[in-house]
């Protein structure tokens, strides 16, 4: 079944809605496969977005990512990689729509909120970034066969 790699941004646990976030995830049907508070560090935050590493705003995401804890899961179940990314809503959230986590908890593009691995490959690398194999739990949800 496919996973992804879904973290809670620092500006989320600040404003208390790591408890709505999971409680979407999970009464949407995903199931949590695994889940940590942690403060990120600066290796971690650069390799992580490793990606943007040459855009103008590489410096500023990593400080931000790295100013206070963040909440990290894997979540599984049928396209949650794309469906996880629909429920966040557009980066920008002047542009998520309502009923979006970021058209509905967030304001500007530099601090929104949530992040979700964009494709299976980045969820591969991002599950295997954030967390050890032993951390991940396998399990059935019994509602699950009604999902
Ligand atoms: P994320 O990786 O955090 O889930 O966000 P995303 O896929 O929706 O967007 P991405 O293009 O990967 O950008 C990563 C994060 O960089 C910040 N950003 N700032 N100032 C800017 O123009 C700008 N563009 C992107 C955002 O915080 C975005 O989430
Ligand atoms: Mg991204």
């Amino acid at each position: 079944m496919e996973k992804t790699f879904v973290m809670v941004k620092p500006d989320g646990v600040q404003r208390g809605v790591v408890g709505e976030i999971v409680n979407r995830f999970e009464k949407k049907g995903y199931k949590i496969v695994a889940a940590k508070m942690m403060q990120v560090s600066k290796d971690l935050a650069e390799e992580h977005y490793g990606q943007h590493k040459e855009r103008p705003f590489f410096g500023e995401l990593v400080d931000f990512i790295t100013s206070s804890p963040v909440f990290a899961m894997v979540l599984e179940g049928e396209n949650v990689i794309s469906s996880a990314r629909v429920m966040m809503g557009a980066t920008n959230p002047a542009d998520a729509a309502p009923g979006t986590i970021r058209g509905d908890f967030a304001v500007s593009i530099g601090m929104n909120i949530i992040h979700g691995s964009d494709s299976p490959e980045s969820a591969e690398r991002e599950i295997g970034l954030w967390f050890d194999k032993s951390e991940l739990t396998d399990y059935e949800v019994a509602s699950h066969k009604w999902v």
